[in-house]
């Protein structure tokens, strides 16, 4: 009897154990980023600011993290600011980082840019990519505030990438998002699965597990 107890009390140790880990859900992720490649001297993502998102005479500033590795051309791998008025011609654009200034092969960079909207203002494009250059961009923690520090946009690709956010500019380079696994199901979204199904569906099962041992353990008992 007694090396029956001990075997029936093992493979309980085993269910309750496989409980907690056999659900293959994905770690909770707080380290995405977007990784691209060009080898055709192009491509690139943008996202577009409308005025009537913005206020005149407001100062925004943009920010991220971004790095350039292995960039080999005449041209420049680049995040941009391309702003154009109501007769749609392009006004003071900028490079605001990019290999010419900041060089390549090197971390992460921390780089911002600030712009004042004029009453002009029709739109501006703020583009990532490459120009007549070949190499990888890596960007990361994307935020526009304005002059009070609200935030107007945001993206951390922690969700994936949001396409009607985003759209290539350009002719598309290679895209990957490092460190991000799509969720396996959808309802109707895109995202990672929130962390407090995860706790809840890990909850349910280990007590269902540990009412199943307690009622074997008495049944051998008794
Ligand atoms: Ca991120």
């Amino acid at each position: 009897m007694k090396a029956k107890r001990i075997i029936l009390a093992a493979l309980m140790a085993v269910i309750i154990v496989s409980a907690f880990t056999l659900p293959a859900f994905a770690a909770e992720n707080t380290t995405a980023y977007l990784k691209f490649t060009s080898d055709a001297k192009a491509g690139a993502y943008a996202i577009e600011l409308k005025a009537a998102d913005l206020t005149v005479g407001e100062t925004y500033t943009i920010s991220a993290d971004i790095k350039f590795e292995g960039v080999t051309g005449t041209g420049s791998a680049y995040f941009n600011y391309y702003p154009y008025d109501t007769s749609d011609t392009l006004g003071a654009w900028a490079d605001w980082a990019t290999t010419v200034n900041d060089g390549t092969d090197t971390d992460w960079l921390a780089k911002s840019y600030s712009f004042t909207i004029d009453e002009n203002f029709a739109r501006a494009s703020i583009q990532v990519g490459f120009y007549e250059t070949n190499g990888t961009i890596s960007v990361d923690n994307i935020k526009i505030v304005d002059s009070k520090g609200n935030v107007i946009f945001t993206e951390d690709w922690e969700d994936g990438m949001d396409t009607d956010v985003w759209y290539e500019g350009a002719a598309p380079a290679s895209v990957e998002l490092v460190n991000y696994t799509a969720p396996e199901t959808s309802e109707g979204g895109t995202g990672n699965p929130e962390t407090g199904d995860e706790v809840a569906v890990y909850a349910v099962l280990a007590l269902v597990v540990l009412a199943a041992g307690i009622v074997t353990v008495k049944k051998v008992r008794g």
